[in-house]
């Protein structure tokens, strides 16, 4: 069993950095493609050999420290009662985005085991194959409630901002729904097998600070608490969380995912009591690799004093990134970082 990621999450001594890279599963390889086009990506998502077979082709394929749970965030959004559809070349669309007392009265706390037992089930079998360690995840409460508010992806956010700043009260009760329901999902993760849980804060990035220390963290922090007594490592990701670490920090992660945006080493000058994780630029990837080497030592080098790094990229990979550069990618970190 290769366990230096998990070593590296609890800022312990490791031979070398370990690397996995965010969306490693996905649509930037041949063989995922060949499995999804026979499948829509939510049939994929609820059939627990499919998703098996499609989170450990990056673990043959590229030989990373880690795998991830093939799934999405939106999953359990679904599993509360609101529908969610995929369109091609369109990403997620909820038809029945929720604005009111009312809709949202409609949305359940679901029971993880009952309404997303194909989760449980993958993790479960999952755990019989892989020799690296698995990590479940979920999104963070405001991440999820953007794509419940605006009915899909957004690029202003206006219609939950709305809400944040004209009705804070539904606002919140939403949130309230939302971690209760994301606590109990992670939970139900741990108990099925997963080995350390990635909370994704994709659009945590789009908050003035003051609105992500009233609106968003408090309900992160409770669900990392609640967690504790699984007693696995803790990943918050807050993309685009530059002016947000010493908050992140707050959150009680073990492990705090920096964007691309920041270096590494003035973050690590900021957050000294947590492990890091990341932070190539995925457009990197498309650098020749002896530049793409370059940057890769640069930033090992300057995640040196880390109390933990794990290697990541800085989002999730691009869907035309060419896997053989990725494959590269994963032998550089290992190559320069060995002890
Ligand atoms: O057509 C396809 O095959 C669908 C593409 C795809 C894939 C491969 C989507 C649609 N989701 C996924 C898998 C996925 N999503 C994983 C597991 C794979 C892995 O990491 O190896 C994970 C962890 C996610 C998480 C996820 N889904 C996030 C958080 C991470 C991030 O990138 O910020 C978000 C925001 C989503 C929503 C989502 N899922 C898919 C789309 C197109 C979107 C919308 C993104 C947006 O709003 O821009």
């Amino acid at each position: 069993m290769n366990d230096t990621f998990l070593k590296a999450c609890r800022g312990e001594k490791t031979d070398y950095t370990p690397i996995w890279i965010m969306r490693q599963a996905g649509r930037y390889l041949p063989e995922y493609q060949k499995v999804r086009g026979k499948v829509t990506f939510l049939e994929l998502c609820k059939t627990p050999e499919l998703c098996v077979e499609v989170t450990l082709q990056p673990i043959d394929i590229l030989n990373v420290d880690a795998a991830i749970l093939f799934s999405d965030i939106l999953i359990p959004l679904e599993a509360m009662g609101a529908p969610l559809e995929f369109h091609e070349g369109h990403g997620p669309v909820f038809p029945e985005p929720i604005r009111n007392q009312a809709d949202l009265d409609k949305l359940i706390v679901p029971d993880p085991e009952e309404h997303t037992g194909f989760v449980m089930d993958t993790i479960g079998l999952l755990r019989k194959e892989l020799n690296v360690p698995l990590i479940g995840f979920s999104g963070a409460p405001f991440t999820c409630a953007t794509y419940l508010i605006e009915g899909g992806s957004s690029k202003v956010f206006w219609e939950t901002k709305k809400m944040m700043y004209t009705n804070p009260e539904l606002f919140h009760n939403m949130m309230r729904k939302i971690t209760d329901t994301t606590t109990l999902y992670l939970k139900a993760q741990a108990k099925a097998g997963a080995q350390a849980l990635q909370i994704f804060d994709s659009w945590a990035g789009v908050l003035a600070p003051c609105d992500f220390k009233t609106f968003a963290l408090p309900y992160v922090q409770e669900i990392i608490r609640d967690l504790q007594d699984t007693g696995l490592p803790i990943i918050y990701f807050a993309n685009n969380g530059a002016t947000l670490l010493e908050m992140s920090e707050s959150s009680g992660a073990n492990v705090l995912g920096l964007d691309w945006r920041i270096n590494i080493g003035d973050a690590i000058k900021r957050i000294g009591n947590v492990a890091v994780q990341g932070n190539l630029d995925p457009f990197s990837l498309l650098l020749p690799k002896v530049e793409l080497k370059k940057r890769i030592g640069r930033i090992l080098d300057d995640a040196k004093d880390a109390k933990g790094h794990i290697f990541n990229l800085g989002h999730g990979i691009h869907q035309f990134t060419p896997p053989d550069q990725a494959k590269s990618a994963v032998e550089f970190v290992h190559e320069l970082s060995q002890k």
